[in-house]
């Protein structure tokens, strides 16, 4: 490997880190049903303690992201617990996530119901969610609504716009002066006539609408099949729209498979739309990395460590494009010897180097394998399963 390559990779990985999902750990499952992991987390001391220990073995992820509803169900009053939780494990709260999508008020919609009093619920549950970020001093506060109809005719999708873009600019005022509000969008499910914040134009429009400190938050999941992705981040990075990332993979929807175990070429070329802006306009883009994924099948920590070793692989790759080579062959329409310089960085195998930066950084070359030997999947599974056993068969 050259030097100059070396350099370059390993600049990458300081500079590059990837927030965990805290619900990665627990069991979850599908609509159809779930299969139980013995050693899945249960509480939110479990969620620390596992994304703390892929930290310690990959060096590239600092925080977790929390559910409010789920690892925060007493609101504020679980701030100590967590900041407690976040200097023994290691790892710190990162993105703040609301919980409007499961409770029963919500069967017709939560900032865009037709009832006041439910929009009033949604926005009043989305605004101590703000408070739990500002108290934990997390900066992203990071909305999914799963919002939307089932059958046309049912609902105004013009009067939910509305209702929509004055429950956002409501939440955006409340923000303090460092926080943001990442508005995540997804074309459909579990709405499957109209979802409210179905694409980015969408959430471009209510993330301007709400106010400077509002973006676009980008779940690699949430897009028809054909959809060029790499090229609505371009559009995100040229309007300075784009907060972050939820990365998984897909082969049909939104499956939350592991990230790039489909199709690693579009995240390379995600990353390297990333690389490329910051190359072109000298300014680095702060783009919030996060893994959203729920391993259904896989085990809970192997699969986020694999994720992080792929992510970091797929960065790693797209950081050694030639930049100023490829700029040169775009201008000169030289089609093919352009696609083969962005191909040949896919191409390189950047495993060697990754190993030498982890070397360098005191952390273990293959973390898998240190996982593997760690013998912390025995303590848990001994630890959690009684929490875990069901009264039906188990799969470890
Ligand atoms: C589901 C949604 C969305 C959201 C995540 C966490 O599709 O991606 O970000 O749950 O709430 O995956
Ligand atoms: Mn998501
Ligand atoms: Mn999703």
């Amino acid at each position: 490997m050259t030097e100059k390559l070396e350099v370059l990779i390993h600049r990458a990985l300081d500079n590059f880190n990837i927030e965990l999902p805290s619900w990665g750990f627990a069991n979850t499952g599908t609509r159809f049903g779930k299969f139980i992991q013995l050693a899945a987390a249960v509480t939110v001391e479990d969620k620390f303690s596992d994304a703390g220990q892929v930290h310690a073995l990959t060096g590239a992820c600092p925080t977790v992201a929390l559910h409010v509803q789920w690892d925060l169900p007493n609101g504020l009053k679980d701030v100590a617990q967590v900041e407690r939780l976040a200097e023994k494990y290691g790892v710190q709260p990162g993105s703040i996530n609301p919980n409007v999508f499961q409770d029963q008020e919500y069967k017709y919609g939560s900032v865009g119901n037709p009832d006041p009093a439910i929009r009033k619920r949604a926005l009043d549950h989305i605004l101590d969610c703000v408070a739990i970020a500002q108290a934990l001093e997390c900066r992203d506060v990071s909305p999914w609504f799963a919002d939307g109809s089932n059958y046309p005719g049912t609902q105004s999708i013009r009067n939910r716009i509305g209702w929509f873009e004055e429950a956002l600019k409501t939440v955006h005022a409340g923000l303090s002066p460092k926080q943001r509000l990442l508005i995540e969008y997804k074309p459909f499910e579990p709405a499957f006539y109209h979802t409210d914040v179905a694409d980015w134009g969408m959430a471009f429009l209510l993330a301007r609408n709400a106010g400077p400190q509002a973006y676009v938050l980008v779940d690699t999941g949430h897009h028809y099949q054909a959809q060029n992705i790499e090229q609505i981040v371009a559009w995100l990075l040229h309007h300075g729209m784009i907060g972050g990332f939820h990365f998984n993979d897909r082969r049909y929807a939104d499956d939350d498979l592991t990230l790039g175990s489909i199709d690693p070429y579009q995240i390379f070329r995600i990353f390297h739309e990333i690389h490329n802006y910051a190359w072109e306009t000298g300014a680095f883009a702060d783009v919030a990395y996060m893994v959203d994924q729920s391993h259904n099948l896989k085990g809970k920590m192997e699969a986020m460590i694999q994720t992080v070793c792929t992510a970091q692989e797929l960065y790693a790759k797209a950081a050694i494009v030639d930049h100023a080579r490829l700029a040169s062959l775009q201008q000169s329409c030289s089609l093919v010897e352009a696609e083969e310089t962005l191909r040949c960085a896919f191409w390189y195998d950047v495993r060697p180097a990754i190993r030498e930066w982890r070397r360098s950084h005191g952390l273990p070359e293959d973390p898998m394998q240190a996982f593997r030997d760690s013998g912390y999947l025995e303590r848990i599974t001994a630890e959690r399963k009684e929490r875990n056993a069901v009264s039906v068969t188990t799969y470890a």
